[in-house]
């Protein structure tokens, strides 16, 4: 490269990925393979459309390219075609969760006296939902009203029965599962209740579990869901880029084709999008192929082991877990109210100065709100950790639990 100003921002960039240990939940490391069509000549070229139906010449390979991808993500997750659709062409997640409420809510998002408002039933974001599932701060709660559920205050974990109470009151348009900060198992089919009670479609954003899904360490969504939005650069370790998949064959209440697969699309482009970005794309494919190996199998489960070591050894040395622990790559630490180091309950520390204290000693968290926080998501009561990232590096369960005594001596020291 001969910019050395960029140049040297990359290389500074890998050696500090190199040398910290990686527990932020929703990033990984892809392979040398989704690099190299990322940086592919791929890029330049405008491919506005879908494929056999584009807007500029020259796109024969962009074509197959864009097909292939599509088969992959349906094969990976073994959809049938026929009952299936795949749209890779949202540049990232909250594009594509937009791209649905888009689809959905057809021209007209709210009239003004309020009737026939569109609503989003998703989880509050303190409790682990996507500022995308509705929240007031994203375009999908300016736009659209969000009918905010959150956690059972006891369990830490979905209430189906006070889900289905909230539905039935609110009769939302969409019911959003699928969380950022969940790490328990979604029961797909109490949520599919929960939506078929209210007579609403149930949209899934499997973003942080899509790799867990492909390897088989976490029910799968399909067979209850409408529609599934996934990031690809989580657990699934492609590159920053979403897809949509949507039912063909769902019909509205009067039984008429709902068409979900030909709105989304259109939603896409030319409703939020323009051109697709076709290095991304391929690097979307190369990852698919990947995760469809045998050895993604392994590393998924790998994942979870992992993360069931790092809770049950913070949990052992006295750390609150939010709902007790893990199913999933996933933790929630209650660093405020620590029963190990705080007798009274409160006046632990924050998850600011806990994630602040980590990255000095070379371990990368996010700050994370905690169910029901009594404090701010810019300073709140926890963080979250995640290990498919340092899974991909190879390590396994004696490794995290090297790690967890790492993370209770810099944080459990006053
Ligand atoms: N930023 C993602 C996460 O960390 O979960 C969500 O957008």
């Amino acid at each position: 490269m001969k910019d050395i100003q960029v140049k040297k921002l990359i290389e500074a960039e890998k050696k500090r990925q190199k040398k910290v240990i990686n527990l932020i939940a929703s990033e990984n490391y892809v392979s040398k393979d989704v690099l190299e069509a990322l940086g592919s000549e791929l890029t330049n070229k405008y491919a506005e459309g879908y494929p056999g139906r584009r807007y500029y010449g020259g796109n024969e390979i962009i074509d197959k390219t864009e097909t292939l991808c599509i088969k992959r993500a349906l094969e990976l997750f073994k959809l049938d075609p026929n009952e299936w659709h795949a749209n890779v062409q949202p540049l990232s997640g909250s594009p594509a969760n937009l791209a649905v409420y888009t689809a959905l809510s057809g021209s007209r998002t709210q009239s003004a006296s309020g009737s026939g408002t569109f609503k989003i039933m998703g989880m509050k974001l303190d409790h682990g939902g996507h500022l995308t599932h509705g929240h007031k701060v994203s375009a999908s709660g300016k736009f659209w009203t969000q009918v905010p559920y959150g956690l059972d205050a006891t369990t830490e974990t979905i209430n189906y029965d006070q889900l289905m109470e909230l539905a039935m009151n609110e009769k939302p348009a969409v019911v959003v599962s699928g969380y950022t900060a969940y790490p328990r198992i979604i029961d797909w089919i109490g949520m599919k209740e929960v939506a078929n009670a209210a007579g609403a479609l149930l949209m899934v954003d499997m973003s942080h579990i899509a790799g867990l899904v492909a390897g088989g360490a976490y029910p799968s969504p399909f067979p209850y869901a409408d529609i599934v939005t996934t990031t690809t650069h989580k657990t699934l370790r492609g590159p920053r880029a979403a897809i949509v998949f949507a039912r063909k064959d769902k019909r509205d209440k009067a039984g008429n084709p709902m068409e979900l697969d030909k709105k989304i699309d259109k939603a896409v482009f030319p409703g939020l999008q323009g051109g697709p970005h076709a290095n991304q794309i391929a690097a979307v494919a190369v990852a698919l192929k990947e995760a469809a190996a045998p050895a993604f199998k392994k590393y998924a489960f790998q994942i979870v082991k992992n993360a069931r070591v790092l809770a049950d050894e913070l949990h052992r040395r006295g750390w609150r877990l939010i709902s007790g622990g893990t199913d999933s790559h996933l933790i929630l630490v209650d660093t405020w109210n620590n029963g190990k180091k705080n007798s009274q309950g409160a006046g632990g520390i924050s998850g600011k100065e806990a994630s602040d204290r980590l990255e000095k000693a070379g371990i990368i968290v996010n700050k994370n709100t905690i169910p029901f926080d009594i404090r701010s998501p810019a300073d709140p009561s926890g963080i979250r950790l995640g290990t498919a990232a340092e899974t991909t590096r190879g390590r396994k369960e004696k490794d995290f639990k090297m790690i967890a005594k790492k993370i209770d001596g810099i944080l459990g020291s006053q």
